[in-house]
Formats: structure tokens, sequence, C-alpha cells
């Protein structure tokens, strides 16, 4: 659910970039923070601590505009894929209106991609969230990979469908495209 701001007239909309470890959440959050003009974004924070590795940043979306008067903005997370941040990547996803999932496309890290998606769908569950109705987008990241996976193959083994994008982070190819199908996915399913 989105946070509403009666005062500020905000609508806040949290969006986290969930995958497994070294995927390129992180390198994806960088990209767009850069892309973004400085009077659109506010600062990228990261808070380290010794359970948690939080990076975030919030922004306006321009061509999103108003919904009844509010402005939108988007706040953006991710934390470290490795398994021992599993508490902590459960508590992100609390209150969050949408999720990018960044795959690797390293044919190596291909288990690594499966069993993060469903770790991911068992804490969607714990928070009584339906996935099957939930904002997803799949990135597949790290298209420069000769050998990548292809693009289908993680759906056909976790029997989903969800919208996919190719994505070069490093590059920034399929960033931009990747933040805006997820964010026009949440405002399509949001009413005031
Ligand atoms: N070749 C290639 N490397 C990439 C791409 N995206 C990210 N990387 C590299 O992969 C490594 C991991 O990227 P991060 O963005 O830190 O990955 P992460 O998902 O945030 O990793 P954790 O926070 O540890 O879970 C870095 O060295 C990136 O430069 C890509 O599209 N292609
Ligand atoms: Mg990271």
């Amino acid at each position: 659910m989105p946070y509403i701001s009666y005062d500020k007239k905000e609508i806040s909309f949290k969006i986290v970039y969930y995958g497994p470890g070294m995927s390129g959440k992180t390198t994806n959050l960088m990209y767009i923070h850069n892309s973004l003009a400085e009077n659109l974004r506010g600062e990228l924070v990261s808070l380290d601590t010794e359970e948690e590795r939080t990076l975030f940043f919030d922004f306006f979306p321009l061509e999103l505009g108003q919904i009844a008067g509010y402005d939108v903005k988007f706040n953006l997370y991710t934390i470290p894929g490795q398994i021992y941040y599993e508490a902590s990547r459960k508590l992100m996803l609390e209150g969050a209106d949408g999720v990018v999932f960044v795959a690797d496309s390293n044919p190596l890290r291909f288990d690594r991609n499966i069993t993060s998606y469903e770790m991911m769908l068992d804490n969607l569950a714990s928070y009584h969230i339906d996935a099957e109705q939930f904002p997803i987008v799949l990135q597949y990241n790290k298209r420069d990979f000769p050998d990548a996976i292809e693009r289908g193959s993680l759906e056909k083994v976790l029997e989903i469908q969800v919208p996919s994008l190719e994505a070069v982070a490093t590059s920034g190819e399929g960033v931009m495209e990747t933040i805006r199908t997820i964010s026009k996915m949440i405002i399509e399913g949001f009413e005031l």
C-alpha cells in the first residue's frame, strides 16, 4: 500500500529491487539515480549496519504527473542478495507496491535466480500478498554475457507469467525501461 501524505499532497509508492547476490540491483539503482535531474531526486542513502546494507532514494517521476491532485513519488530500495541477509530481505518487502526481480543471465547463476525468486514468493506470501495479483517485473540483466540464459527460461521453471525485459545495467541498457514498466503497472492498479 502506498503512503499518502495529506499535508504534502504526495503519494509514495515503494519499489523493491530483489534478486540473487551480484545480479546487478545496486548498479540499476545507481544508474537511475544518476540519470535523474537533481531537483527530482532525493539523496542516495546507504545504510550500513551489521545486519543490514540498505540502499535507497526517492524521486518524482515527471512523466507520471499527478493522481487526483497528488504528486507521485517512488521510493526505490535494494539490499544485498546473499543468503545471510534473508531476514532483512523479508522486512524490505513489507509495504512494497511492486518488485523488480533482477536476474543474472550468467548461466552459472541459473539456480540462484530460481532459489531467490522462490524465496521472494515465500516472503510475499508471509505478508499475505498474492504474487499473481502483484506488480512484478523480471529483468534479465547481464545480457552482455556471450552465453546468456534464454529470456523466458526462468518463467518456465518457476511456472509464472510476468513481464520481462533485457538489460545491461553497467551500460544502462534496459534500466530506465524497467523502472518505467514497473511504475506503470503500479499506477494502473492504484485507485485513490
Ligand atoms: N557484465 C556485466 N556486469 C554487470 C552487469 N550489471 C552489473 N554487473 C556487475 O556485477 C557486479 C555486481 O553488481 P551489483 O549491482 O553490485 O549487484 P547487486 O545485485 O547489488 O549485488 P548484492 O548487493 O551483493 O546482492 C558488479 O561488478 C557490477 O559491475 C551487467 O549487465 N553486465
Ligand atoms: Mg547491491
